[in-house]
Parts: C-alpha cells; sequence; structure tokens
C-alpha cells in the first residue's frame, strides 16, 4: 500500500485539521500542496489573459494553459486539440446535449442508464422533453456494473447518442467500458457515446481512443484540482459537428458576416475567457497523479476496499448491507451500504461530530436509489491521503453510533 502518512503531508487541510478522516473523496478531492502552490503562481507572478495578448506575460501564461491541455490529453489518450476545458462535467454534458439538439426530432431516442448521477441524466431529459425524442433508459446488473447487452437492447436505428458512467458515484463498481462501446455500435454504428468518466478519472487509467468512445466527461476537482474546472474530450469529428452553444470572445474567426465564421478546435468551444488557473491547476493535478503512479493508487485503493468490506462485515454481521459487487477488486475507491435501524443521514452527522467525513443520501443518484428501492445510503469514498487507520475510526464511528441508537 501507499504510504497515505507520508502522502497526507502533502495536503494542506492536514496540517490545519491533522485529526480529519476525510472519506467523500468522491464528492471532491482534497488538493494538493502543488496544485495550490500551480494556481498561486499564475495569480502572482503572470496573470494575463490566454491566447491574446502578444507581451510576454501572455505568452507565458498561453504556455502554462496549453501546457496543462497537452498534460491532461495525454492522462486520458485525447488529442489535445480535441481536449476542450469546460466550467465541470456537468457543464460539458449540457454542450454536447445542445450541441446535438438541432439534429434531435421525436423520430430519435437517447439512451441513458439507471445508474447515473443527475448531471448524466437530467441533461438527456431535458433534451428528450423540448425536442420530442424519446428518453430511455438502460438498466445496471446487480453487482452495480453496467452491461454491455442490456445497453445495446436500448439501442435502435432512431438512437442519437447513448450516455453512461465508466463507474458509478454510488456502487463504485468500474464496468467494462470497452465492451459496451462496441456493443452499441454493432447495433448502429452511427450511434454517439458519452462517457461520464468522473468517479473512474484518477482511479484507473483511462484510455479514450482504446475505448472508441465519441465523448468523455470528467471535472477536475475529483482528481485533485480545482473546482469550476471541467474537461469535454473526444473525436474530433465528434466536437466539431457539435453546435457552438457557448459562442463569443475567443471562438470566432470573422464576426461580422452574416454567417460568423467559427474556429477550430478547442477554441470553437471555449466561448470568453477561461478558467486559467483552474486549468493549470488540473494540470499540475495530473501531475501529482503521474508522481504517484495510477496502478499504485488503483492498488492502494483496493486494498482499502478489501479492508473495510471485511471490517464492515465482522463489526455489523447481517446489518450491513453493501451495495454491489462483493469483489472489492472491481471497485474505483468507492463503497456505499445502509445499516439496519440506522437513518444515513443521522449516522452521518454522528460520524461528522468525530471529524469524520462520510456522505449520506442520494448522491445526486435518485433514479438509482428509487431502482434499488432505498430512500438513502451511506457513501464512503478513499484516496490516496486514506489508509486502514482512516478505517478503523469509521468502524469506531460507526460502533458508537449503534451504541447510541441502541440497535
Ligand atoms: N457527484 C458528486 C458525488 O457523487 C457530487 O458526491
Amino acid at each position: 500500500m501507499l504510504d497515505n502518512h507520508r502522502l497526507r503531508e502533502d495536503f494542506p487541510i492536514f496540517s490545519h485539521q491533522p485529526n480529519l478522516v476525510y472519506l467523500d473523496s468522491a464528492a471532491t478531492a482534497l488538493k494538493p500542496r502543488m496544485v495550490i502552490d500551480a494556481m498561486h503562481r499564475y495569480y502572482s507572478e503572470y496573470p494575463a489573459n490566454v491566447g491574446r495578448g502578444l507581451y510576454p506575460l501572455a505568452a507565458r501564461a498561453t504556455k502554462a494553459f496549453e501546457t496543462a491541455r497537452n498534460t491532461i490529453a495525454q492522462f486520458i489518450g485525447a488529442e489535445p486539440t480535441a481536449t476542450v476545458f469546460t466550467a465541470n462535467a456537468t457543464h460539458a454534458i449540457n454542450l454536447v446535449a445542445l450541441g446535438i439538439e438541432e439534429t434531435l426530432s421525436p423520430k430519435h431516442s437517447v439512451v441513458v442508464t439507471a445508474l447515473e448521477h443527475h448531471s448524466n441524466y437530467l441533461p438527456w431529459k431535458e433534451l428528450c422533453r423540448r425536442t420530442g425524442a424519446t428518453f430511455r433508459t438502460a438498466s445496471f446488473a446487480p453487482d452495480g456494473s453496467l452491461d454491455p447487452e442490456t445497453i445495446a437492447r436500448s439501442v435502435d436505428a432512431s438512437t442519437t447518442i447513448v450516455a453512461f458512467s465508466a463507474v458509478s458515484n454510488v456502487f463504485g463498481v468500474v464496468s467494462p467500458i470497452a465492451a459496451i462501446v462496441r456493443a452499441i455500435r454493432a447495433k448502429n454504428p452511427q450511434t454517439l457515446v458519452l462517457v461520464d468518466a468522473c468517479q473512474l478519472i484518477g482511479h484507473q487509467p483511462i484510455d479514450i481512443t482504446a475505448w472508441d468512445a465519441d465523448f468523455i466527461v470528467f471535472s477536475g476537482h475529483k482528481v485533485f484540482g480545482p473546482t469550476g474546472i471541467g474537461v469535454l474530450a473526444g473525436k474530433r469529428a465528434a466536437l466539431l459537428a457539435l453546435s457552438p452553444m457557448n459562442v463569443g470572445g475567443g471562438t470566432v474567426l470573422d464576426a461580422c458576416s452574416d454567417q460568423p465564421k467559427y474556429k477550430d478546435l478547442p477554441e470553437n468551444l471555449e466561448g470568453g475567457t477561461p478558467n486559467i488557473a483552474g486549468a493549470i491547476g488540473l494540470g499540475a493535478a495530473i501531475d501529482y497523479i503521474n508522481g504517484i503512479g495510477l496502478e499504485l493508487i488503483r492498488e492502494h485503493e483496493a486494498a482499502l476496499m478489501q479492508y473495510i468490506s471485511t471490517a464492515l462485515k465482522r463489526s455489523f454481521g447481517s446489518a450491513v448491507h453493501i451495495i454491489g459487487t462483493t469483489d472489492p477488486n472491481r471497485r474505483a475507491g468507492i463503497i456505499t451500504f445502509s445499516l439496519e435501524g440506522m437513518h444515513p443521514h443521522d449516522i452521518a452527522e454522528i460520524l461528522g461530530e468525530s471529524g469524520i467525513a462520510v456522505r449520506a443520501g442520494e448522491h445526486c443518484a435518485a433514479p438509482l436509489h428509487r431502482h434499488l428501492g432505498l430512500a438513502a445510503t451511506t457513501r464512503v469514498s478513499v484516496s490516496v491521503y486514506t489508509g486502514t487507520d482512516d478505517i478503523d475510526q469509521l468502524i469506531a464511528g460507526l460502533e458508537k453510533a449503534k451504541t447510541l441508537f441502541r440497535v
């Protein structure tokens, strides 16, 4: 396993709160010093705009911004020019949904899955409401993964796009992404595919080229980066076919003609001054991950998943219900459960009083909870700074809650 105590020194929050047990990294990951420093350097040493100025300060800002783009593109197997900065994953998904809106009519269908979080559910539902296209929801397997054939059964000649998550933010189970894309293409080669990689990035490798997806999206803040920055990457042809929905400064070659002529990717989709510090911070976050090594991170998180599964069962036996797979190796650092006799909100509040942060509720995934017949669950998510000592404290906190509730 990784030396999480050594790694905790990289995260300034732990010098402010040395006893913090942070088990909510799937909501947002903590920020390493090198990310904060990179952003601080931009704001204090070269806070110029990008892509516009001809003076040295602006050239330095543009270079740092584009270097970050290259780092991120390489990390996900995308072309830098097909790696677009957005505000977050939700913004990226809405750019795609709005960008294909003109092509949809009541003759078309859009497919999502029942395990999506609201960000990869509502933009598509709204798109269908506006265009009259049919909104279809493919089911998931009991282990919390997506099954290629189940998704493909919802796809037919009418299907314009399928959007699905690589990892559900509730189940935490990694789905067979390349096989799902193949099954969709076998049913309809014209169907676009969007993969929401929010809960996979930074935990396991991403290769958009090997997946053969048209689009992938993720948020920077879940991968040690700052808030307010996300990425939409994909195939050039698919990105170029999107109607730019955020036109304005930086996107146009000829604004004066009746038919404005727009720039090439990625600028045509990045209207307005971008989140420059955010992009630079996200680049530093990817450098941080590369410095540790994705394979070591994967092994560390798998060991923690094994540890927590065993500890929960040992302490709570048949009163604990872990959602999804029993194989901790298939998880990307997320485990969700319910405990008989205790409401997840009460659990989270009691743990919170002891400095232990977990997430409780529907986790912005109401359709999934409805599908499972559950009102709410408790979610624990880990990262490089998490160790078995954090899990021991979680279990002690849960034991305390159990005593308080006399269950
Ligand atoms: N989607 C984020 C989560 O799962 C906010 O917590």
